[in-house]
């Protein structure tokens, strides 16, 4: 062979594997890095949608300070199989990006759909701790603290002999992790930064039951930013704009509720925003009629405080977010004085996100009422709260509940914006 015809195919073999290199590092997404490290985590299958969203937030602060040691990715867990959602078959799942907005998620801290982290590493996991409360008696002295410990509670993971690899099934997907631990932990979600930090050779770390650790910052400054980053996705906010435009007379301009593009940059003074021509409620019903039977008003004593409050605020349309079955709206219906609205969604809406969609599209029209009342203890209304103090309202436009036959009724704390 001559020395150009082998230096041509030399070439040919450098640019090939060039291409090969090159094409394998597009193709992985974003967080991929193969200096990054990835934390997953879920949350108790029992909890709804909106703890979900709060704990969202503790682990994503718990990411920022990771931060500080190492290129950290949070690993997002998809949405499905929640208890109190009755439009979406089980086995469904949903990205993030089918309710959030990924680009304002990714100015707080790096994430990625779990389903990326699948394309890129397979169903593996390194590490994963499964936390848990301590079972020891209460000493009476509370300090922060974990400890590896033996699990309290029945778990579906498998070990497996030939391989010595923990196996089960999560979020549709046959999970792999090469070790897996209970934790006892009393604390924040930053008192477990030793543990992930010094587990420096697990790239990816999964910690399940992340409801378990607190808030380092509630209703601080890094709780804010972490919370003004959860952006609605573009397709929800359109529908609910469309829907308040369409049957409540309600826009941005008129209402005083326009947002900057970017998150960051949106800091209106507080009492700018008015809101629409409207008083907005959101009536939990179902378990919480049970369960918080003194605190959850009859719907006659619902409608009577709904009455009292257009009548004050001189307005006559009420929308009405609830989980109440239909004949309960129409009971509602026949007892308000002004015009009841609620929001139906079309198939369209139902197939793209399922209840989470008309959770939110229902959280974003109660968000820009002139006035908001909620449901004792509902992290429902909270999430309606938040919104309202990223947009400016005055705090007695807000922080409002709905009496039940307690004669007690005390008023929710007022967990104000702080920049
Ligand atoms: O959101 P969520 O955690 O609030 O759970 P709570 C309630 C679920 O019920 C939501 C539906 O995800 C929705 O699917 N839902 C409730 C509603 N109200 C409305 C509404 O006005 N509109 C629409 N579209 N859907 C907690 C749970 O519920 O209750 C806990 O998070 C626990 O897991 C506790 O079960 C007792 O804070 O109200």
């Amino acid at each position: 062979m001559s020395s150009s015809l082998v230096k041509i195919l030399l070439w040919l073999v450098v640019f090939t594997l060039f291409v090969y290199v090159r094409s394998k590092e597009e193709s992985c997404e974003q967080g991929s890095d193969r200096s990054a490290r990835y934390l997953l985590y879920d949350v108790n299958p029992g909890e709804g949608f909106n703890l979900r969203r709060d704990v969202y937030l503790r682990i994503a602060n718990l990411v920022r300070k990771l931060n500080q040691f190492d290129n950290w990715v949070l690993v997002l867990p998809p949405w499905g199989n929640l208890y109190h959602w009755r439009n979406v078959p089980r086995g469904t799942y949903f990205p993030w990006k089918a309710y959030f907005d990924m680009p304002s998620l990714n100015k707080w801290i790096q994430v990625m759909e779990f389903e990326d982290y699948v394309k890129v590493h397979g169903p593996r996991i390194r590490s994963a701790y499964i936390l848990q409360h301590y079972d020891e008696e209460w000493s009476g002295n509370w300090q922060e603290k974990y400890d590896e410990r033996p699990c309290l509670n029945e778990h579906s993971f498998i070990f497996r002999e030939e391989d010595e690899m923990w196996q089960g099934m999560k979020w549709g997907t046959v999970l792999e992790m090469q070790k897996l631990k209970c934790l006892s932990v009393q604390g924040y979600a930053s008192s477990l930064l030793p543990l992930l930090t010094k587990e420096d050779d697990s790239r990816s770390i999964y910690l399940r039951r992340s409801e378990t650790v607190l808030h380092d910052d509630f209703g601080g400054q890094w709780y804010w930013s972490a919370r003004r980053s959860m952006r609605f996705a573009a397709s929800l906010l359109k529908e609910a704009q469309r829907f308040r435009h369409e049957v409540l007379n309600s826009d941005d301009t008129h209402d005083k509720t326009q947002v900057k593009d970017d998150w960051r940059d949106t800091k209106p003074e507080r009492g700018t925003a008015l809101g629409g021509p409207y008083i907005s409620v959101h009536l939990r019903r179902r378990d919480f009629v049970h369960a918080r039977n003194n605190e959850i008003p009859s719907l006659k004593k619902a409608a009577k405080q709904i009455n009292q409050i257009l009548r004050r605020e001189n307005l006559t349309t009420v929308f009405v977010a609830t989980d109440a079955p239909a004949q309960e709206v129409e009971e509602l219906r026949t007892l308000v004085e002004g015009v009841l609205v609620v929001y139906e969604p079309s198939t369209e809406v139902l197939q793209r996100g399922g209840d989470g969609a008309v959770a939110i599209i229902d959280q974003i029209i109660c968000s820009h009422a002139r006035y908001f009342t909620g449901t004792y203890e509902s992290t429902f209304s909270f999430r309606i709260q938040e919104e309202r103090e990223i947009m400016g309202f005055q705090v007695e436009t807000t922080f409002n509940r709905l009496c039940g036959k307690n004669t007690k009724c005390e008023q929710p704390a007022k967990w104000k914006i702080s920049y």
